[in-house]
């Protein structure tokens, strides 16, 4: 072995897991999810695991499972290959230097090296990260059967066994006269005590925006989530002074440089970091500080991850000086089944993020062959 641990193996896989009912969002209706599990291996013996997922193909964001693969294969593989696995700055340079954009498959990568490094050190990803500030986050369901009826039948179960007390709604599909009719039939009927935010995944213009989001304000939804295009900085501006309720920036804020942007003009009083938007757990982090210097407060995304990828959120999410609007880390919750032996703990709202080395998730082979896609 040379004096530092050289990578031998990159490998990426696609994965598909059935939901456990048809998840609805503006732009599409998910029955299953797909995810591209990437391990990486060193001459050390130490196996880093990752994940990169998207939501519904091509519909959410700018790479498929299937590109993500091929980046990973082709063009970042190469780049990995023999080099020093532990030195995580130095190789996440190299790949950003030489492949564009690409971040989710990039978040994948990172999520592997440091899953690996943790491992190595024996420390947990968030201790690598400096250290978490909690270890226990919120965490909200999302509501999307695309019928209100059975929304406020699960809902209600979900408050029953104190899983959750926040629920988020995917509206955006419909005229916007019959999605808000929705929100306040589910809001009338959960009552004053359960929080409901809405994402409209940008369906709308500015104008019905701006018509619409009054009536949800009136009606006591708790937050409003990318109601227009992303491109539409300005505009994000503007509805975040016009409205008391607080205006989430979710596809808007992507990158590092999105945030400075969108910091500079106040577009949003909050701000959803994702990993796979930001292309890793570090750019993450680097997103929460500059919304904390720019006082905007935050809120721990997912890309609707498997555990891998939804455990490497939490671990980072949990390092932010303040998450003042919890998680939606409910990714697995949503799936049939998992590929690792030790799922995440859901318990009291909350998640535990696990601390023992690296990620902290043992795989189950079995199964990760079992769904792979043939
Ligand atoms: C999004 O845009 O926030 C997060 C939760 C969920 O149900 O969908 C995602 C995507
Ligand atoms: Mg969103």
């Amino acid at each position: 072995m040379a004096d530092f641990p050289r990578i031998t193996s990159v490998e990426a896989d696609i994965i598909e897991l059935p939901t456990i009912r048809p998840h609805k969002l503006s732009m599409t209706t998910m029955m299953s999810q797909t995810m591209v599990i990437i391990k990486i291996t060193s001459d050390d013996g130490i196996i880093g695991w990752g994940e990169a997922t998207t939501i519904g193909g091509m519909t959410y964001g700018p790479e498929s499972p299937e590109a993500m693969k091929l980046t990973i294969e082709r063009y970042i593989s190469p780049l990995l290959s023999g080099k020093d696995a532990s030195n995580i700055n130095a190789l996440m340079l190299d790949i950003n230097k030489n492949v564009k954009g690409s971040t989710f498959a990039k978040a994948g990568i990172e999520t592997a090296l440091l899953d690996a490094l943790g491992k190595r050190l024996n420390v947990s990803v968030s201790q690598l990260l400096g250290g978490a500030v909690r270890i226990e986050l919120p965490v909200l369901w999302t509501l999307a059967s695309g019928n209100t009826e059975k929304d406020i039948e699960e809902a209600q179960y979900l408050i029953s066994i104190n899983r959750h007390d926040t629920f988020k709604l995917k509206i955006g599909s419909n005229e916007p006269k019959k999605d808000v009719a929705h929100v306040v039939a589910i809001k009338k009927a959960l009552g004053e005590n359960i929080k409901i935010t809405v994402d409209i995944n940008q369906a709308w213009d500015e104008f019905t925006a701006k018509t619409w989001i009054k009536v949800l304000q009136e009606n006591g939804v708790d937050l409003i989530e990318q109601p227009i295009i992303k491109t539409n900085f300005d505009g994000l501006a503007r509805l975040t002074e016009f409205f008391h309720v607080p205006i989430m920036a979710d596809e808007a804020v992507a990158t590092t440089e999105d945030a400075m942007k969108l910091a500079k003009i106040h577009g949003g009083s909050v701000f959803a970091v994702k990993i796979m938007k930001a292309g890793g757990l570090y750019n993450s982090a680097k997103i929460a500080a500059i919304a904390d210097a720019a006082d905007i407060a935050l809120y721990g995304g997912t890309m609707l991850e498997g555990t891998i990828g939804s455990v490497a959120s939490a671990h980072v999410f949990s390092t932010f000086n303040k998450l003042q609007w919890g998680t939606e880390l409910f990714g697995p919750l949503l799936l049939t089944d998992d590929i690792v032996t030790n799922p995440m703990v859901f318990k009291d709202r909350q998640l535990s993020v696990p601390n023992s080395p690296g990620l902290g998730i043992e795989i189950d082979t079995d199964k990760l062959n079992h769904f792979k896609r043939k």
